[in-house]
């Protein structure tokens, strides 16, 4: 009895602390009705400010894809984790009829918020479509596209006295009086932004208007892997512009395309105002002349499709291999998920492209009969998982991995075939083709 009771206890005590370490879920869905308790799917709140109201430190907050969320939402002095669990491809928080601030994270809102589009808010806030104050939140994977701000700063994002980590986000189409993206305003060292595109943001309306995509004031943030292009200011730095002090830092990033009142030149990519130290390494600059820091380069950095937003690298690209290897913070995987350095060192700007072998499919270092048999087994077999290397599977370069990759294989193995298409196995290099197929990691490759 007395054993039972105390196996009761610790028991329950083990429970207690199990939830206590993970947190309470809550699930949210725009198309449940009133009434849920939010703790299962199937009894879900229908608003995220619900959630969050019900939450405690340490929560985690499902929001499940649907119709866009129409509403306006305040995390204050908790650390909670908000993720749109289909991604922000149908996680939505539409602004349309709203003209406030989207998602504000303040007073210490230190968790992590991930998965959505924040679209088509407008109005006169700072931070149109996010707020961060006095908060150390990582925000991963987020779009925003097409907020705008008439009075305020910051039509994307107002960053205030925070540390936070922006990862893995797409900025477009946002317009503010400065900063047309993104504002940092007495942030310290800490605030990262990395792996980030910035494209056709604008610093625009009243008065003057610095940061086409980004404006420091008083802040030490440190831009590392983005991608900054084609963004325009009514006044200066088209890409970049920072003042008030501080000490902004852009690593291994591409710059180019932005203008500003005074064209393209270098000062319409990155300006600093009198007596500003923004500190600039191994990135591609257009029009680069002089920047404070090392390993830059002004040549055309070759995008898949410039035009259409395809920020991928050309494999003639000079932006390949260019980056800088030692610096801290270089996120471990680039814009698609592909490993990150590949080859002789990190590529400039958000992508990363892959170094492999050609026939090795199965990714054990080697191009023998195992590579056709892996090949049919993901093709044939349900449930079988993509390889490390899909290129790898691409013998015959066509740019699909199908059917006619096994055989061409079989065929150069056993038929005294034409060996697999460039890079072929053992010789590793970058795909002189353009394809959408990725290769996470090559295990024969560096
Ligand atoms: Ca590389
Ligand atoms: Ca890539
Ligand atoms: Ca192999
Ligand atoms: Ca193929």
């Amino acid at each position: 009895m007395k054993a039972a009771f105390f196996t009761c206890i610790v028991t329950t005590l083990f429970a207690l602390s199990v939830n206590d370490a993970h947190g309470q879920p809550w699930y949210v869905d725009a198309t449940a009705g009133p009434g849920g308790t939010g703790t299962t799917p199937t009894s879900a709140l229908n608003s995220i400010q619900l959630a969050i109201d019900m939450s405690m430190s340490g929560d985690t907050i499902y929001v499940l894809p649907g119709p866009p969320y129409v509403e306006s939402i305040v995390v204050s002095g908790k650390s909670i984790d908000i993720l749109g669990t289909a991604g922000p491809a149908a996680t939505t928080i539409d602004g349309t009829s709203l003209g406030a601030t989207l998602v504000t994270l303040e007073n210490g809102a230190d968790g992590l918020f991930e998965g959505f589009t924040l679209t088509n808010s407008a109005g006169t806030a700072d931070g149109q479509a996010m707020r961060i104050n006095s908060s150390n939140p990582v925000v991963r994977n987020c779009h925003f596209i097409d907020n705008t701000t008439n009075i305020g700063n910051g039509g994307a994002i107002f960053a205030e006295a925070s540390a936070a980590t922006v990862i893995d986000c797409w900025f477009q189409g946002n317009v503010a009086t400065d900063g047309g993206a993104f504002y940092a305003a007495n942030c310290p060292a800490d605030l990262t932004v990395a792996n980030c595109v910035f494209w056709q943001n604008a610093a625009q309306g009243m008065s003057d208007n610095d940061g086409g995509a980004i404006r420091n004031a008083n802040s030490s943030p440190r831009y590392i892997h983005c991608t900054i292009c084609e963004n325009t200011a009514g006044s200066d730095g088209g890409g970049l512009a920072s003042g008030g002090g501080g000490a902004p830092e852009v690593i291994n990033c591409i710059v180019w395309g932005n203008s500003d009142s005074n064209g393209m030149g270098q000062d319409a990519q990155i300006y600093d105002q009198p007596g500003q130290v923004t500190s600039v390494n191994y990135s591609c600059v257009m029009a680069y002349a002089t920047l404070a820091g090392t390993g830059c380069i002004g040549l055309d950095p070759e995008f898949v499709n410039y035009t259409a937003g395809d920020f991928h690298l050309l494999p003639t690209s000079p932006c390949i291999d260019a980056g800088d290897p030692v610096a801290p913070g270089i996120p471990p995987t680039d814009v698609d998920g592909e490993t990150r350095p590949q080859g002789l060192a990190p590529d400039m700007g958000v992508d990363e492209v892959p170094v492999f072998t050609r026939g090795d499919c199965n990714d054990d270092g080697g191009f023998d009969i195992g590579d056709p048999v892996a090949a049919l087994n993901t093709l044939f077999a349900s449930g079988s998982a993509l390889p490390a290397c899909v290129k790898a599977c691409d013998a015959n370069d066509d740019g699909s991995f199908d059917i006619g990759d096994p055989v061409f294989m079989l065929s150069a193995l056993v038929a005294s075939g034409n060996p697999p298409a460039p890079p072929s196995f053992p010789t590793c290099g970058v795909d002189p083709t353009v394809d959408d197929l990725r290769c996470v990691d090559c295990a024969a490759c560096p």
